[in-house]
């Protein structure tokens, strides 16, 4: 049977997967985005599920007013004694930090930071004792992975840090997971920076402290030959033995929007691939070494099929899993109904890196339909296709003086943005259509059963190659308030759509 990958799609991007009994679970980075690193279950590594976050309070995450692209970087779950935790970096504040939980389904600890740099931290036990690695600078000047013993339940350090292995010359050394299968230690990390040259290496070694040998055939998975192909950016996993005895790898990519358009605007996702041993006790990943968007596996491994078509509604939407905010959103300003949304605009814009209203999904597909009713109630509310304070475009509804709804398309690329013709309607709501493919949105007043077109914007210029940074786009349903007294404005009939 064939799977597709990505198998998580849309920015979920640096998984780290761990198993606890015959379950499997996935985290994954999240920047400046409130709740932090969703926490995905599987029973069959293809099909993943959200159950919930690992960073759900305010004390856990230090967000206000943190960079784009900062905040919560690459984390890393591992269980130990039926305990999960998951590591992490505020790369803001360039601290490093863990959580943990007794119950995969509730919330999780306080964080315990732990006094040793570089980012990319992990985690791992053996003899009652806990390893500490991240990446960081060797006695040279150059990269390395280094690692340090901690006490697990104070996160001090009980040995200094030391250097472990610094790659195969790469750029950007990062994502190091230390295991260990049989009589070796077994690194793997990755290198090439998180675009088109990314690729994932690793060594090994029969004493935890090195010298760590490096696998004759590195990289181990990379898609940087594979030039025009849709999927590439393999890199930064992270491996697990089934409960069948099958292994796997979980590795971020991205999917380019065309052949020769080598932009990505939907961050990077998470893909799987299977891993297998060779007789001298190396391992290979994926096919020939790459990372392909179809995987045939053997009959003896079974899963459930995809489900890559959907409709999102209000209705569906689950208020807990699927909506996420930027930096430390005021929840008083946020009133979900089953059926509706509404919001309390403040004078934030989406053009600042602060926390405006706005409820975001992430867009997870190149092809959606988008319909949405906005009553903005006197204040400006909308839908926006958002990346970054500098990048985002929006559907604007205002309330004209005569009470009439106006609309327009605004776009914001770098620093020119640009107000389409306004088009009034009659009323106090405004209904919005969007149709996105992998290059274009298209955006669409739906009035008296007709489309009246409103106006095209480009996907490449919300791409990461355009914006820079480590995420992908969301869609936003936002509100901006410039006047004192609180207004709602209401969002209904959400339905976003992807037929495959
Ligand atoms: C992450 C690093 C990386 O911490 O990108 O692709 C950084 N790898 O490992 C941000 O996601």
């Amino acid at each position: 049977m064939k799977y597709q990958n990505p198998v998580i799609r849309g920015m979920y991007p640096d998984p780290s997967m761990c198993r606890y009994k015959d379950k499997y679970y996935m985290v994954c980075s999240t920047f400046q985005y409130f709740p932090g690193v969703p926490v995905f279950e599987s029973t069959d590594m293809i099909n993943w599920k959200q159950i919930g976050h690992c960073l759900t309070r305010p004390s856990q995450i230090a967000l206000h007013k943190v960079n784009s692209s900062g905040g919560v970087f690459a984390p890393t779950i591992r269980c130990h004694e039926g305990r999960f935790y998951m590591v992490t970096t505020n790369d803001t504040y360039h601290e490093n930090f863990y959580v943990y939980t007794d119950d995969i389904y509730g919330e999780w600890s306080e964080p315990i930071t732990v006094e040793q740099d570089g980012i990319d931290p992990s985690l791992f036990f053996e003899d009652g004792k806990t390893y500490f690695i991240s990446n960081g600078t060797g006695a040279n000047g150059l990269g390395c992975i280094q690692m340090c013993e901690i006490d697990i339940e104070t996160g001090k350090k009980l040995t200094p840090s030391r250097e472990l292995w610094q790659g195969t010359g790469g750029r950007f050394l990062e994502s190091p997971h230390l295991y260990r299968f049989g009589e070796y230690y077994y690194l793997v990390e990755a290198e090439g920076g998180t675009e088109y040259g990314h690729m994932v290496n690793y060594a090994r070694s029969k004493s935890i402290w090195g010298p760590y040998d490096p696998y004759p055939g590195n990289p181990v998975l990379t898609n940087r030959n594979l030039g025009g192909y849709l999927l590439q950016a393999a890199g930064h996993g992270d491996i697990v033995e089934d409960a069948n005895g099958n292994w796997w790898f979980c590795h971020l990519a991205f999917r380019q929007i065309d052949k020769w358009l080598t932009f990505h605007h939907l961050g990077r996702e998470t893909c799987i691939e299977p891993l297998q041993w060779q007789d001298d006790g190396w391992f290979t990943i994926g096919v020939n070494a790459t990372a392909p968007l179809e995987v045939e596996l053997p009959d003896s491994i079974s899963f459930a099929p995809q489900q890559l078509s959907y409709e999102k509604t209000f209705e569906t939407l689950s208020q807990k899993l699927d909506w996420i905010y930027l930096r430390t959103p005021e929840k008083e300003n946020y009133r979900f109904e089953p059926d509706s949304l509404s919001l309390a605009g403040t004078a934030v814009t989406l053009d600042e890196a602060d926390s405006p209203t706005c409820a975001f999904v992430r867009q997870t597909e190149f092809d959606l339909t988008l319909d949405c009713t906005v009553q903005p109630n006197g204040q400006e509310a909308g839908i926006t296709f958002y990346i970054d304070e500098l990048h985002h475009y929006e559907i604007v509804t205002q309330t004209a003086p005569d009470g009439k709804t106006c609309l327009f398309v605004r776009q914001t690329i770098g620093c020119v943005s640009h107000d389409f013709e306004k088009v009034t309607v009659a009323g106090d709501t405004a209904s919005i259509h969007v149709v996105a493919d992998a290059i274009q949105y298209h955006f669409y007043l739906s009035a008296d059963g007709r489309q009246i077109h409103l106006g095209d914007a480009y996907t490449r210029y919300l791409s990461s190659e355009v914006a820079g940074g480590f995420t992908g786009v969301m869609i936003g349903l936002y509100a901006v308030n410039t006047a004192s007294e609180k207004i709602w404005s209401r969002f209904s009939g959400l339905k976003i759509s992807h037929q495959e």
